[in-house]
């Protein structure tokens, strides 16, 4: 029998996130799969005939837990340098905005990224991405915007496609090309806009190298009207986009993702309910981060109740970067997501799979449901909110993506 299964698992503690509410828990649960596909996720008894029938290779993994590989939706981890120095600065009460008008923040990390090579970029990188891995992560998003120049953002876009290769996870990619206004272009703001949108936009959809397109909407970053324009264009070109809306300030962005119809609006500390109900009708993901709230040292919190009430799908991301969020782990920021932002640990399971891989534009994955794709974790826990109760340290057994098991070294 040739369409045998590649691969079967028994005696697994499933959470499926299979439908719209609960963990979807499966007890005495299997896991089959072929061709990079899960064929089946369900009880034992359910299993169609014979394990060793069904499948090539079967395995018992003694009731572990197996969730949806997770998705991180929102990084900057490609970048050369760190910035503890900025660190120390803000523990000694400099804002984040002072330093960042000062020509520190994100102009910094600009400065080294644009002196970094491609190979030296990628060697610095890298381990910000396994360490993501090594924590069940099977899809991540990295964004450009510490090149502020074309050659510089592509080279970081180059790179971000060769870490997915090299630990063979997804990486989507993301333009990010209002970030900061590049020192070169202080008086000529109209002239960086248009750049970016008559060359930069075409230039990466082009080279594949772009799988969407982002903004930073903010008092030191653009403006809505500059976010505006690059939207407009994206779209054009067929290219998603998502915004850093509404983290320092309301400038109505969780509005304005809504108005381009956004994948998603992410951060949102300041968004306005009326935001929400823009975001709630436009399908628009509202994507928390919880790691830039706490070294921030924030205490405006996102409109967690308002999303709920709307239904808006909300998902965490560590939004890992050398500035505001120098977090690498996502389980750390599913736990924050509970402690800090009061949400339940199954939201933020939620909120770390299959909300976050819609936050990407990815329907295939997210839940463990036949045709999925086989992205899966095997964890050293029980219970799924044993993933947002502990505080660090190593859960992760096992994680498959795309029906290959990643090995743990990669
Ligand atoms: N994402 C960003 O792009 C900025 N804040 C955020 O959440 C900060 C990036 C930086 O300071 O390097
Ligand atoms: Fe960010």
């Amino acid at each position: 029998m040739n369409d045998r299964w590649d691969h079967l698992l028994l005696d697994c503690t499933l959470a499926t996130l299979a439908g719209d509410h609960g963990y979807g828990l499966i007890g005495h649960g299997a896991l089959g799969w072929q061709d990079g596909e899960i064929r089946f996720a369900g009880s034992i008894n359910d299993l169609p005939d014979k394990p060793d029938v069904l499948a090539s290779q079967v395995e018992s993994i003694g009731g572990a837990l197996v969730t949806p590989g997770l998705v991180d939706c929102h990084t900057h981890l490609v970048f050369a340098g760190e910035r503890a120095g900025e660190f120390e600065r803000r523990l000694e009460g400099e804002s984040y905005e002072a330093i960042a008008r000062s020509g520190g923040g994100i102009l910094s990390t600009v400065h080294a990224t644009r002196a970094a090579s491609e190979d030296e970029l990628f060697a610095q990188s890298l381990p910000r991405a396994r360490g993501l891995a090594a924590d069940g992560v099977t899809t991540l998003e990295i964004k450009s915007g510490y090149g502020l120049d074309l050659d510089t953002e592509l080279k970081m876009l180059r790179v971000a496609r060769r870490i997915g290769k090299a630990l063979g996870v997804t990486v989507r990619t993301t333009l990010l090309g209002l970030h900061a206004l590049p020192p070169e272009y202080k008086d000529r703001r109209g002239d960086y806009v248009a750049m970016v949108c008559d060359e930069w936009l075409p230039a990466a959809k082009q080279a594949n190298l772009a799988d969407a397109v982002d903004g930073f909407c903010e008092g030191i970053g653009f403006t809505p009207d500059e976010v505006r324009r690059v939207f407009e264009r994206a779209r054009e070109l067929g290219l998603p986009v998502k915004l850093h809306a509404d983290q320092l300030s309301d400038l109505d962005g969780g509005a304005l993702a809504a108005r381009h119809a956004a994948l998603s609006a992410d951060h949102l500390e300041c968004t306005s309910t009326e935001g929400v109900a823009a975001m709630a009708q436009a399908g628009t993901v509202a994507v928390l981060l919880p790691g830039s709230y706490f070294a921030l040292r924030e205490t405006r919190l996102p409109p967690v109740d308002a999303l709920r009430e709307r239904r808006v799908p909300i998902a965490i991301a560590t939004d890992l970067n050398p500035g505001t969020s120098p977090l690498r782990s996502l389980r750390l920021a599913m736990s924050m997501a509970c402690t800090l932002f009061r949400l339940t640990p199954e939201e933020a399971l939620r909120g770390a799979t299959v909300n976050a891989a819609r936050a990407l534009g990815l329907s295939d994955r997210g839940r463990l449901a036949r045709g999925q794709r086989a992205d899966f974790a095997v964890w050293d826990a029980d219970a799924p909110a044993e993933l947002a109760y502990w505080i660090g340290g190593s859960l992760l057994q096992r994680a498959f993506a795309g029906g290959t098991e990643r090995n743990a070294q990669a």
